[in-house]
Protein backbone atom coordinates (compact mmCIF):
# COMPACT_ATOMS: atom_id res chain seq x y z
CA UNK A 1 0.00 0.00 0.00
CA UNK A 2 1.52 3.18 -0.84
CA UNK A 3 -0.23 5.69 1.48
CA UNK A 4 0.81 7.74 4.04
CA UNK A 5 1.99 6.80 7.04
CA UNK A 6 -0.20 8.33 9.51
CA UNK A 7 -3.44 6.90 7.10
CA UNK A 8 -1.97 3.01 7.91
CA UNK A 9 -1.45 4.60 11.79
CA UNK A 10 -2.96 3.78 15.31
CA UNK A 11 -2.67 6.10 17.31
CA UNK A 12 -2.39 6.51 21.34
CA UNK A 13 -2.94 9.76 23.52
CA UNK A 14 -1.39 10.16 26.96
CA UNK A 15 -2.49 12.73 29.18
CA UNK A 16 0.89 13.11 31.01
CA UNK A 17 -0.08 14.23 34.35
CA UNK A 18 -1.83 11.20 35.05
CA UNK A 19 -0.36 8.45 32.82
CA UNK A 20 3.07 7.36 35.02
CA UNK A 21 4.89 9.19 37.98
CA UNK A 22 8.46 8.48 38.57
CA UNK A 23 9.34 10.93 41.28
CA UNK A 24 6.43 10.15 43.62
CA UNK A 25 5.71 13.37 43.54
CA UNK A 26 2.00 12.06 42.71
CA UNK A 27 2.10 13.76 39.29
CA UNK A 28 3.09 11.88 35.99
CA UNK A 29 6.06 12.80 34.11
CA UNK A 30 8.29 12.14 31.53
CA UNK A 31 10.44 9.35 32.66
CA UNK A 32 7.20 7.86 33.55
CA UNK A 33 6.12 7.85 29.98
CA UNK A 34 10.10 5.89 29.19
CA UNK A 35 9.25 3.04 31.96
CA UNK A 36 5.83 2.42 29.51
CA UNK A 37 6.92 2.66 26.10
CA UNK A 38 7.36 -1.12 25.90
CA UNK A 39 3.23 -1.64 27.38
CA UNK A 40 2.51 0.88 24.71
CA UNK A 41 4.60 -0.53 21.41
CA UNK A 42 2.95 -4.17 22.40
CA UNK A 43 -0.01 -3.00 22.37
CA UNK A 44 0.81 -2.23 18.51
CA UNK A 45 0.53 1.46 18.58
CA UNK A 46 2.46 3.46 15.53
CA UNK A 47 2.17 7.10 16.84
CA UNK A 48 2.14 8.82 20.53
CA UNK A 49 0.05 12.08 20.61
CA UNK A 50 1.65 13.60 24.04
CA UNK A 51 -1.01 16.31 25.86
CA UNK A 52 0.42 19.50 26.66
CA UNK A 53 4.15 19.31 28.51
CA UNK A 54 5.26 22.79 28.19
CA UNK A 55 5.39 24.91 31.22
CA UNK A 56 2.13 26.02 32.60
CA UNK A 57 0.42 27.22 35.25
CA UNK A 58 -1.91 24.19 35.01
CA UNK A 59 -5.38 26.37 35.13
CA UNK A 60 -5.91 24.12 32.54
CA UNK A 61 -3.75 21.42 32.98
CA UNK A 62 -1.11 22.42 30.39
CA UNK A 63 -3.66 23.79 28.03
CA UNK A 64 -2.39 27.01 29.18
CA UNK A 65 1.08 27.51 28.08
CA UNK A 66 3.53 29.98 29.39
CA UNK A 67 6.85 28.80 27.25
CA UNK A 68 5.77 27.16 24.25
CA UNK A 69 9.98 25.73 24.15
CA UNK A 70 10.64 24.65 27.41
CA UNK A 71 9.36 21.86 29.41
CA UNK A 72 6.52 21.85 32.80
CA UNK A 73 8.99 21.20 35.68
CA UNK A 74 6.47 18.92 37.55
CA UNK A 75 6.88 16.67 33.95
CA UNK A 76 10.67 16.92 34.36
CA UNK A 77 13.37 18.83 31.94
CA UNK A 78 14.21 18.91 27.78
CA UNK A 79 16.70 16.39 28.46
CA UNK A 80 13.96 13.70 29.67
CA UNK A 81 12.13 14.64 26.58
CA UNK A 82 14.64 14.14 24.38
CA UNK A 83 15.51 10.85 26.04
CA UNK A 84 11.82 10.39 25.69
CA UNK A 85 12.06 11.04 21.86
CA UNK A 86 14.96 8.87 20.98
CA UNK A 87 13.10 6.13 22.65
CA UNK A 88 9.72 6.26 20.79
CA UNK A 89 11.72 6.55 17.63
CA UNK A 90 13.57 3.66 18.58
CA UNK A 91 11.08 1.49 19.00
CA UNK A 92 9.97 2.40 15.72
CA UNK A 93 6.97 4.50 17.17
CA UNK A 94 6.39 8.10 16.21
CA UNK A 95 5.71 11.44 18.37
CA UNK A 96 3.25 13.99 17.96
CA UNK A 97 2.85 17.40 19.88
CA UNK A 98 -0.07 19.26 21.27
CA UNK A 99 -0.04 22.42 19.57
CA UNK A 100 -2.05 24.96 21.77
CA UNK A 101 -1.92 28.37 19.48
CA UNK A 102 -5.48 29.70 19.97
CA UNK A 103 -4.58 30.89 23.22
CA UNK A 104 -1.52 31.23 25.47
CA UNK A 105 -1.24 31.94 29.51
CA UNK A 106 -1.90 34.78 30.49
CA UNK A 107 1.37 33.96 32.26
CA UNK A 108 3.14 33.91 28.88
CA UNK A 109 5.79 37.04 28.92
CA UNK A 110 4.15 37.82 25.80
CA UNK A 111 1.03 38.72 27.50
CA UNK A 112 2.80 40.13 30.74
CA UNK A 113 4.06 42.85 28.06
CA UNK A 114 0.77 43.27 26.22
CA UNK A 115 -1.37 43.95 29.47
CA UNK A 116 1.21 46.64 30.37
CA UNK A 117 0.12 49.71 27.73
CA UNK A 118 -2.02 50.42 24.77
CA UNK A 119 0.49 51.02 22.89
CA UNK A 120 3.22 48.00 23.99
CA UNK A 121 4.95 46.28 20.92
CA UNK A 122 3.00 42.82 22.01
CA UNK A 123 -0.60 44.37 22.76
CA UNK A 124 -1.68 43.29 19.52
CA UNK A 125 -0.65 39.91 20.18
CA UNK A 126 -4.15 39.80 21.69
CA UNK A 127 -7.65 40.53 21.07
CA UNK A 128 -8.72 43.72 22.87
CA UNK A 129 -11.56 45.25 23.25
CA UNK A 130 -13.22 48.65 25.23
CA UNK A 131 -16.04 48.21 27.30
CA UNK A 132 -19.25 48.67 26.15
CA UNK A 133 -21.95 50.75 27.87
CA UNK A 134 -20.24 49.43 31.12
CA UNK A 135 -19.94 45.85 30.25
CA UNK A 136 -18.25 43.05 28.00
CA UNK A 137 -17.70 44.21 24.67
CA UNK A 138 -20.12 41.66 23.36
CA UNK A 139 -22.27 38.90 25.32
CA UNK A 140 -20.55 36.18 24.38
CA UNK A 141 -19.84 33.46 27.00
CA UNK A 142 -16.66 31.33 27.67
CA UNK A 143 -16.25 27.31 26.90
CA UNK A 144 -15.65 26.99 30.95
CA UNK A 145 -18.87 29.40 31.90
CA UNK A 146 -19.12 33.34 32.77
CA UNK A 147 -17.85 35.80 30.12
CA UNK A 148 -15.80 35.18 27.47
CA UNK A 149 -13.93 38.55 28.42
CA UNK A 150 -11.94 39.85 31.01
CA UNK A 151 -11.44 43.45 31.91
CA UNK A 152 -7.74 44.16 32.34
CA UNK A 153 -8.05 47.70 34.86
CA UNK A 154 -4.37 49.04 33.74
CA UNK A 155 -5.31 49.82 30.24
CA UNK A 156 -8.93 50.09 30.88
CA UNK A 157 -10.05 47.64 28.22
CA UNK A 158 -11.51 43.86 28.36
CA UNK A 159 -9.09 40.89 26.51
CA UNK A 160 -10.85 37.63 24.98
CA UNK A 161 -10.80 34.81 26.40
CA UNK A 162 -12.62 31.43 24.79
CA UNK A 163 -12.14 29.60 27.63
CA UNK A 164 -10.43 30.23 31.07
CA UNK A 165 -9.53 33.77 31.85
CA UNK A 166 -6.07 33.05 32.14
CA UNK A 167 -6.25 31.35 28.50
CA UNK A 168 -6.08 35.05 26.34
CA UNK A 169 -6.87 34.20 22.79
CA UNK A 170 -3.98 35.22 20.31
CA UNK A 171 -4.53 37.83 17.68
CA UNK A 172 -3.71 35.69 14.53
CA UNK A 173 -4.42 38.55 12.07
CA UNK A 174 -1.18 39.75 13.44
CA UNK A 175 1.41 38.65 10.80
CA UNK A 176 4.11 38.73 12.97
CA UNK A 177 1.84 36.64 16.13
CA UNK A 178 1.93 33.92 13.18
CA UNK A 179 5.57 34.43 12.63
CA UNK A 180 6.99 33.16 15.81
CA UNK A 181 4.32 30.18 16.03
CA UNK A 182 5.88 28.82 12.70
CA UNK A 183 9.74 29.59 14.18
CA UNK A 184 8.36 27.73 17.35
CA UNK A 185 6.75 24.60 15.28
CA UNK A 186 9.94 24.75 12.83
CA UNK A 187 11.59 24.72 16.58
CA UNK A 188 10.19 21.42 17.73
CA UNK A 189 10.21 19.67 14.24
CA UNK A 190 13.89 20.15 13.91
CA UNK A 191 14.27 18.24 17.30
CA UNK A 192 12.43 15.27 15.41
CA UNK A 193 8.97 15.75 16.20
CA UNK A 194 7.09 13.68 14.00
CA UNK A 195 3.60 16.07 13.87
CA UNK A 196 1.22 17.86 15.49
CA UNK A 197 -2.63 17.64 17.49
CA UNK A 198 -3.27 21.28 16.88
CA UNK A 199 -5.53 22.32 19.91
CA UNK A 200 -9.29 24.06 19.01
CA UNK A 201 -7.32 25.12 15.71
CA UNK A 202 -10.21 26.16 13.61
CA UNK A 203 -11.20 29.05 16.77
CA UNK A 204 -7.77 31.47 15.29
CA UNK A 205 -9.60 33.45 12.71
CA UNK A 206 -11.41 35.63 14.59
CA UNK A 207 -14.34 37.92 12.74
CA UNK A 208 -13.67 41.56 11.87
CA UNK A 209 -16.27 42.85 14.00
CA UNK A 210 -17.38 40.97 16.91
CA UNK A 211 -22.21 40.50 17.35
CA UNK A 212 -23.28 39.84 19.98
CA UNK A 213 -24.93 36.23 20.40
CA UNK A 214 -28.57 35.36 21.09
CA UNK A 215 -28.71 34.45 24.62
CA UNK A 216 -31.10 31.56 25.30
CA UNK A 217 -34.21 32.47 27.71
CA UNK A 218 -33.02 33.27 30.86
CA UNK A 219 -29.56 33.77 30.34
CA UNK A 220 -27.38 36.51 30.25
CA UNK A 221 -24.42 35.46 28.14
CA UNK A 222 -24.56 33.76 24.42
CA UNK A 223 -22.55 31.33 22.38
CA UNK A 224 -20.38 33.44 19.91
CA UNK A 225 -19.15 29.73 18.24
CA UNK A 226 -21.15 30.82 15.10
CA UNK A 227 -18.21 33.71 15.01
CA UNK A 228 -15.16 32.39 16.09
CA UNK A 229 -15.32 28.86 14.76
CA UNK A 230 -14.14 28.40 11.09
CA UNK A 231 -13.46 32.22 10.80
CA UNK A 232 -13.17 34.01 7.78
CA UNK A 233 -9.30 33.50 7.58
CA UNK A 234 -8.57 29.92 8.83
CA UNK A 235 -8.03 28.48 5.26
CA UNK A 236 -5.57 31.15 4.77
CA UNK A 237 -3.81 30.69 7.95
CA UNK A 238 -3.86 26.96 7.54
CA UNK A 239 -2.35 26.98 4.24
CA UNK A 240 0.18 29.65 4.97
CA UNK A 241 1.10 27.40 8.05
CA UNK A 242 1.27 24.31 6.17
CA UNK A 243 3.44 26.53 3.22
CA UNK A 244 6.07 27.60 5.53
CA UNK A 245 5.91 24.93 7.96
CA UNK A 246 4.71 21.52 7.61
CA UNK A 247 5.56 21.29 3.83
CA UNK A 248 8.54 20.90 4.60
CA UNK A 249 8.51 17.82 7.13
CA UNK A 250 7.01 14.75 6.65
CA UNK A 251 4.98 14.82 9.13
CA UNK A 252 1.23 14.07 10.98
CA UNK A 253 -1.44 16.79 11.62
CA UNK A 254 -4.79 16.65 13.18
CA UNK A 255 -6.90 19.78 14.17
CA UNK A 256 -9.32 19.40 17.14
CA UNK A 257 -12.21 21.43 15.51
CA UNK A 258 -15.32 21.53 17.65
CA UNK A 259 -18.31 22.86 15.32
CA UNK A 260 -16.10 21.74 11.89
CA UNK A 261 -18.63 19.79 9.41
CA UNK A 262 -18.07 16.86 6.74
CA UNK A 263 -18.49 19.39 4.14
CA UNK A 264 -15.92 22.11 5.79
CA UNK A 265 -13.58 19.07 6.66
CA UNK A 266 -13.09 17.83 3.37
CA UNK A 267 -11.64 21.73 2.63
CA UNK A 268 -9.49 21.33 5.56
CA UNK A 269 -8.38 17.74 4.53
CA UNK A 270 -8.24 17.33 0.28
CA UNK A 271 -4.70 16.85 0.09
CA UNK A 272 -4.30 19.40 -2.74
CA UNK A 273 -5.39 22.03 -0.86
CA UNK A 274 -2.44 21.67 1.45
CA UNK A 275 -3.79 22.63 5.07
CA UNK A 276 -4.05 19.93 7.21
CA UNK A 277 -3.89 15.92 7.10
CA UNK A 278 -7.53 15.03 9.29
CA UNK A 279 -9.59 16.60 11.88
CA UNK A 280 -11.25 15.74 14.86
CA UNK A 281 -14.95 16.94 14.77
CA UNK A 282 -17.59 16.00 17.44
CA UNK A 283 -21.03 15.22 16.08
CA UNK A 284 -20.84 12.25 17.37
CA UNK A 285 -19.99 13.37 21.08
CA UNK A 286 -22.60 15.65 20.21
CA UNK A 287 -25.51 12.93 20.03
CA UNK A 288 -26.16 12.86 24.05
CA UNK A 289 -26.14 16.93 24.49
CA UNK A 290 -29.54 18.37 25.15
CA UNK A 291 -30.07 22.11 24.00
CA UNK A 292 -28.40 23.48 26.51
CA UNK A 293 -25.27 21.82 25.61
CA UNK A 294 -22.82 18.71 27.45
CA UNK A 295 -24.14 19.43 30.98
CA UNK A 296 -27.79 19.12 29.89
CA UNK A 297 -28.10 15.27 29.87
CA UNK A 298 -29.78 13.00 26.90
CA UNK A 299 -30.06 9.80 25.83
CA UNK A 300 -27.95 8.75 23.35
CA UNK A 301 -30.00 7.56 19.82
CA UNK A 302 -28.96 4.54 18.18
CA UNK A 303 -30.10 5.57 14.72
CA UNK A 304 -29.23 9.11 14.97
CA UNK A 305 -25.23 7.80 15.92
CA UNK A 306 -25.10 5.17 13.27
CA UNK A 307 -26.47 8.13 10.87
CA UNK A 308 -23.98 10.59 11.66
CA UNK A 309 -20.67 8.10 12.00
CA UNK A 310 -22.08 6.93 7.72
CA UNK A 311 -22.42 10.76 7.08
CA UNK A 312 -18.41 10.73 7.95
CA UNK A 313 -17.29 7.47 6.45
CA UNK A 314 -19.08 8.97 3.17
CA UNK A 315 -18.40 12.12 3.08
CA UNK A 316 -14.28 11.89 3.57
CA UNK A 317 -14.34 8.17 2.18
CA UNK A 318 -12.74 9.74 -1.30
CA UNK A 319 -11.24 12.87 -0.21
CA UNK A 320 -9.74 14.23 3.01
CA UNK A 321 -9.43 11.65 5.89
CA UNK A 322 -11.21 10.72 8.92
CA UNK A 323 -10.09 10.65 12.67
CA UNK A 324 -11.76 7.50 14.45
CA UNK A 325 -12.28 8.16 18.36
CA UNK A 326 -14.41 7.45 21.24
CA UNK A 327 -12.33 9.27 23.78
CA UNK A 328 -9.97 11.62 24.85
CA UNK A 329 -8.97 13.59 28.00
CA UNK A 330 -11.95 15.78 27.65
CA UNK A 331 -14.53 12.89 26.99
CA UNK A 332 -16.28 10.38 29.83
CA UNK A 333 -15.09 7.01 29.29
CA UNK A 334 -17.22 5.42 26.09
CA UNK A 335 -17.65 2.32 28.32
CA UNK A 336 -19.32 4.06 30.73
CA UNK A 337 -21.04 6.49 28.51
CA UNK A 338 -22.36 3.97 25.26
CA UNK A 339 -21.37 0.74 26.86
CA UNK A 340 -21.90 -0.70 29.79
CA UNK A 341 -19.33 -0.61 32.44
CA UNK A 342 -21.86 -2.80 35.28
CA UNK A 343 -22.68 -6.43 33.96
CA UNK A 344 -21.06 -6.58 30.41
CA UNK A 345 -18.13 -3.86 31.16
CA UNK A 346 -15.53 -6.79 28.45
CA UNK A 347 -17.93 -7.07 26.29
CA UNK A 348 -18.91 -3.39 25.14
CA UNK A 349 -15.59 -2.19 25.66
CA UNK A 350 -14.68 -5.03 23.11
CA UNK A 351 -17.86 -4.14 20.69
CA UNK A 352 -17.46 -0.33 20.50
CA UNK A 353 -13.59 -1.33 19.96
CA UNK A 354 -15.06 -3.06 17.07
CA UNK A 355 -17.25 -0.68 16.21
CA UNK A 356 -14.65 2.28 15.77
CA UNK A 357 -11.38 0.19 14.43
CA UNK A 358 -13.11 -1.62 11.26
CA UNK A 359 -14.14 1.91 10.17
CA UNK A 360 -12.19 4.10 7.94
CA UNK A 361 -9.79 6.31 9.39
CA UNK A 362 -6.71 6.54 11.86
CA UNK A 363 -7.98 5.47 15.25
CA UNK A 364 -7.02 6.68 18.71
CA UNK A 365 -6.88 4.86 21.70
CA UNK A 366 -6.76 6.91 24.75
CA UNK A 367 -4.46 6.03 27.88
CA UNK A 368 -6.76 3.30 30.02
CA UNK A 369 -8.98 2.50 27.05
CA UNK A 370 -7.52 -0.22 26.26
CA UNK A 371 -8.31 -1.95 29.58
CA UNK A 372 -11.69 -0.89 30.02
CA UNK A 373 -11.28 2.15 32.65
CA UNK A 374 -14.66 3.33 33.51
CA UNK A 375 -15.97 6.90 34.44
CA UNK A 376 -15.59 7.99 38.56
CA UNK A 377 -18.09 9.50 40.94
CA UNK A 378 -16.59 11.42 43.98
CA UNK A 379 -18.94 12.60 46.21
CA UNK A 380 -16.96 15.76 46.99
CA UNK A 381 -16.52 18.47 44.30
CA UNK A 382 -13.28 19.00 46.41
CA UNK A 383 -12.19 16.15 44.81
CA UNK A 384 -12.40 17.18 41.36
CA UNK A 385 -9.67 19.08 39.65
CA UNK A 386 -10.82 20.20 36.61
CA UNK A 387 -11.47 23.78 35.80
CA UNK A 388 -14.43 23.09 33.83
CA UNK A 389 -16.33 21.46 36.51
CA UNK A 390 -15.95 23.60 39.06
CA UNK A 391 -16.62 26.78 36.83
CA UNK A 392 -20.18 24.49 36.27
CA UNK A 393 -20.79 23.60 39.49
CA UNK A 394 -20.23 26.99 40.93
CA UNK A 395 -22.36 28.49 38.01
CA UNK A 396 -25.05 25.97 38.94
CA UNK A 397 -25.11 26.43 42.29
CA UNK A 398 -25.68 30.31 41.96
CA UNK A 399 -28.57 29.61 39.79
CA UNK A 400 -29.78 26.98 42.96
CA UNK A 401 -29.93 23.77 41.35
CA UNK A 402 -30.08 21.18 43.26
CA UNK A 403 -26.46 19.36 44.50
CA UNK A 404 -28.21 15.94 43.30
CA UNK A 405 -28.77 17.31 39.54
CA UNK A 406 -25.37 18.80 39.40
CA UNK A 407 -23.35 16.26 40.03
CA UNK A 408 -25.31 13.42 38.23
CA UNK A 409 -24.03 15.71 35.28
CA UNK A 410 -20.27 15.88 36.48
CA UNK A 411 -20.65 11.88 37.11
CA UNK A 412 -21.69 11.70 33.33
CA UNK A 413 -20.04 14.41 31.38
CA UNK A 414 -17.29 15.50 33.09
CA UNK A 415 -13.59 15.91 32.22
CA UNK A 416 -11.81 14.00 35.23
CA UNK A 417 -13.71 10.26 34.62
CA UNK A 418 -10.65 10.48 31.66
CA UNK A 419 -8.32 11.91 34.30
CA UNK A 420 -8.04 9.66 37.12
CA UNK A 421 -4.43 7.59 36.95
CA UNK A 422 -3.71 5.29 34.60
CA UNK A 423 -4.41 2.00 36.29
CA UNK A 424 -1.01 -0.56 36.00
CA UNK A 425 -1.59 -2.99 38.80
CA UNK A 426 -3.50 -3.49 42.27
CA UNK A 427 -0.62 -2.50 44.20
CA UNK A 428 -1.27 0.95 46.27
CA UNK A 429 -2.28 3.71 43.82
CA UNK A 430 -2.70 1.51 41.21
CA UNK A 431 0.97 1.39 40.75
CA UNK A 432 0.50 4.85 39.45
CA UNK A 433 2.72 6.94 42.18
CA UNK A 434 4.27 6.00 44.93
CA UNK A 435 2.84 9.62 46.30
CA UNK A 436 -0.40 10.76 46.80
CA UNK A 437 -1.93 11.37 43.65
CA UNK A 438 -3.03 14.97 42.08
CA UNK A 439 -6.19 13.37 41.57
CA UNK A 440 -7.72 9.92 43.56
CA UNK A 441 -7.27 6.71 41.95
CA UNK A 442 -10.75 5.21 40.70
CA UNK A 443 -11.36 2.42 43.40
CA UNK A 444 -12.01 -0.58 40.91
CA UNK A 445 -8.36 -0.57 39.77
CA UNK A 446 -7.91 -3.25 41.76
CA UNK A 447 -10.14 -5.56 39.76
CA UNK A 448 -9.09 -3.22 36.51
CA UNK A 449 -5.15 -2.81 35.77
CA UNK A 450 -2.73 -3.11 33.01
CA UNK A 451 -1.08 -6.12 34.75
CA UNK A 452 -4.36 -8.14 34.98
CA UNK A 453 -4.86 -7.41 31.15
CA UNK A 454 -1.82 -7.94 30.00
CA UNK A 455 -1.46 -11.58 31.55
CA UNK A 456 -4.87 -11.98 30.39
CA UNK A 457 -5.70 -13.43 26.84
CA UNK A 458 -9.20 -12.66 26.55
CA UNK A 459 -8.76 -9.54 27.88
CA UNK A 460 -9.66 -6.24 26.21
CA UNK A 461 -6.10 -4.98 25.84
CA UNK A 462 -5.11 -7.98 23.75
CA UNK A 463 -8.58 -7.91 22.09
CA UNK A 464 -7.39 -3.73 21.29
CA UNK A 465 -4.04 -5.47 20.10
CA UNK A 466 -5.69 -8.25 17.62
CA UNK A 467 -8.02 -5.67 16.34
CA UNK A 468 -4.60 -3.04 15.44
CA UNK A 469 -2.88 -6.20 13.88
CA UNK A 470 -5.94 -6.91 11.67
CA UNK A 471 -5.37 -3.16 10.65
CA UNK A 472 -2.01 -4.15 9.51
CA UNK A 473 -3.05 -7.24 7.90
CA UNK A 474 -6.08 -6.44 6.11
CA UNK A 475 -5.85 -3.52 3.19
CA UNK A 476 -9.92 -3.85 3.10
CA UNK A 477 -9.58 -1.93 6.81
CA UNK A 478 -7.01 1.23 5.73
CA UNK A 479 -8.56 1.59 2.07
CA UNK A 480 -12.30 -0.10 1.81
CA UNK A 481 -15.10 1.34 0.98
CA UNK A 482 -17.77 2.01 3.37
CA UNK A 483 -21.72 1.16 3.59
CA UNK A 484 -24.17 1.00 6.46
CA UNK A 485 -25.65 -1.78 6.70
CA UNK A 486 -29.21 -2.00 7.86
CA UNK A 487 -29.97 1.47 8.82
CA UNK A 488 -33.04 1.37 10.81
CA UNK A 489 -32.17 -1.66 13.33
CA UNK A 490 -32.80 -0.10 16.85
CA UNK A 491 -30.37 -2.07 18.70
CA UNK A 492 -27.68 -3.30 16.03
CA UNK A 493 -24.98 -1.04 14.36
CA UNK A 494 -23.94 -2.83 11.21
CA UNK A 495 -21.25 -1.90 8.22
CA UNK A 496 -19.68 -3.33 5.34
CA UNK A 497 -16.33 -2.45 3.85
CA UNK A 498 -15.52 -3.56 0.43
CA UNK A 499 -11.78 -3.94 -1.44
CA UNK A 500 -11.82 -5.43 -4.90
CA UNK A 501 -13.77 -9.36 -4.56
CA UNK A 502 -13.85 -8.95 -0.23
CA UNK A 503 -16.10 -7.60 1.69
CA UNK A 504 -15.70 -7.19 5.44
CA UNK A 505 -19.24 -7.70 7.24
CA UNK A 506 -18.97 -5.69 10.69
CA UNK A 507 -21.92 -6.49 12.98
CA UNK A 508 -22.19 -4.86 16.79
CA UNK A 509 -25.13 -5.03 19.08
CA UNK A 510 -25.26 -2.09 20.68
CA UNK A 511 -27.40 -3.30 24.09
CA UNK A 512 -27.79 -5.93 26.65
CA UNK A 513 -31.07 -7.33 24.69
CA UNK A 514 -30.04 -10.15 22.02
CA UNK A 515 -31.86 -8.80 18.48
CA UNK A 516 -31.63 -11.45 15.51
CA UNK A 517 -29.48 -9.81 12.21
CA UNK A 518 -30.80 -10.37 9.30
CA UNK A 519 -28.06 -11.04 6.12
CA UNK A 520 -28.92 -8.54 3.26
CA UNK A 521 -29.79 -10.34 0.33
CA UNK A 522 -27.72 -7.98 -1.45
CA UNK A 523 -24.37 -9.12 0.44
CA UNK A 524 -23.22 -11.93 -2.18
CA UNK A 525 -20.20 -13.84 -0.82
CA UNK A 526 -18.97 -17.94 -1.37
CA UNK A 527 -17.17 -18.15 1.69
CA UNK A 528 -16.87 -16.22 5.23
CA UNK A 529 -15.28 -16.39 8.27
CA UNK A 530 -15.00 -14.91 11.53
CA UNK A 531 -11.81 -12.44 11.67
CA UNK A 532 -12.65 -11.44 14.98
CA UNK A 533 -15.50 -11.53 17.83
CA UNK A 534 -15.67 -10.64 21.49
CA UNK A 535 -17.26 -14.29 22.41
CA UNK A 536 -16.23 -17.48 22.01
CA UNK A 537 -17.94 -18.51 18.30
CA UNK A 538 -19.55 -22.55 17.76
CA UNK A 539 -18.65 -21.90 14.61
CA UNK A 540 -17.79 -18.95 12.07
CA UNK A 541 -20.73 -19.85 9.70
CA UNK A 542 -23.13 -16.56 8.47
CA UNK A 543 -26.46 -17.56 8.51
CA UNK A 544 -29.08 -15.73 6.95
CA UNK A 545 -30.41 -15.18 10.54
CA UNK A 546 -27.52 -14.25 13.40
CA UNK A 547 -29.12 -14.67 16.86
CA UNK A 548 -26.70 -11.64 18.45
CA UNK A 549 -25.57 -12.27 22.47
CA UNK A 550 -25.41 -9.32 24.46
CA UNK A 551 -22.85 -6.64 23.25
CA UNK A 552 -21.83 -9.07 20.55
CA UNK A 553 -19.52 -7.82 18.28
CA UNK A 554 -18.59 -9.96 14.98
CA UNK A 555 -16.18 -9.22 11.81
CA UNK A 556 -16.48 -11.50 9.07
CA UNK A 557 -14.52 -11.66 6.05
CA UNK A 558 -16.27 -12.59 3.14
CA UNK A 559 -14.64 -13.58 -0.76
O1 LIG B 1 -10.71 21.35 23.92
C1 LIG B 1 -11.54 22.15 23.09
C2 LIG B 1 -12.94 22.02 23.51
O2 LIG B 1 -13.87 22.36 22.82
C3 LIG B 1 -13.17 21.57 24.87
O3 LIG B 1 -13.81 22.66 25.48
C4 LIG B 1 -14.04 20.34 24.87
O4 LIG B 1 -14.88 20.30 23.76
C5 LIG B 1 -14.90 20.44 26.08
O5 LIG B 1 -14.00 20.54 27.13
C6 LIG B 1 -15.80 19.24 26.23
O6 LIG B 1 -16.51 19.43 27.41
C7 LIG B 1 -9.32 21.69 23.83
C8 LIG B 1 -8.56 20.76 24.76
O7 LIG B 1 -8.74 19.41 24.31
C9 LIG B 1 -9.11 20.95 26.14
O8 LIG B 1 -8.52 20.03 27.06
C10 LIG B 1 -8.80 22.38 26.58
O9 LIG B 1 -9.40 22.61 27.85
C11 LIG B 1 -9.37 23.38 25.57
O10 LIG B 1 -9.12 23.04 24.22
C12 LIG B 1 -8.69 24.73 25.78
O11 LIG B 1 -7.32 24.60 25.42
CA1 LIG C 1 6.14 12.90 39.01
Amino acid sequence: MNLAWWKQSVVYQIYPRSFMDSNGDGIGDLQGIISKLDYIKNLGIDVIWLSPVYKSPNDDNGYDISDYQDIMDEFGTMKDWEELLANVHERGMKLIMDLVVNHSSDEHPWFVEARKSKDNPYRDYYIWRPGKDGREPTNWYSNFGGSAWEYDETTDEYYLHLFSKKQPDLNWRNAKLREEVYNMMKWWLDKGVDGFRMDVINFISKPEIFPEGDPKPGKKYASGSKFYRNGPHIHDYLHEMNQQVLSAYDVMTVGEMPGVTPELARLYTEESRKELNMVFQFEHMGLDNGPYGKWDLKPLNLVEFKQNLTKWQKALEEIGWNSLYFNNHDQPRSVSRFGNDKEYRVESAKMLATLLHMMKGTPYVYQGEEIGMTNIQFESIDDYRDIEIHNFYHEQKEEGISQEKIMKSIYVKGRDNSRTPMQWNSTNNAGFSTGTPWIKVNPNYTEINAEKEVSNPDSIYHYYRALIQLRKNHEIIVNGGYDLVDEDHPEIFSYKRTLHNQTLLVICNFYANEPVFTLPATILYKSAHVLISNYQQSDGSLGEQLKLKPYEARVYLLT
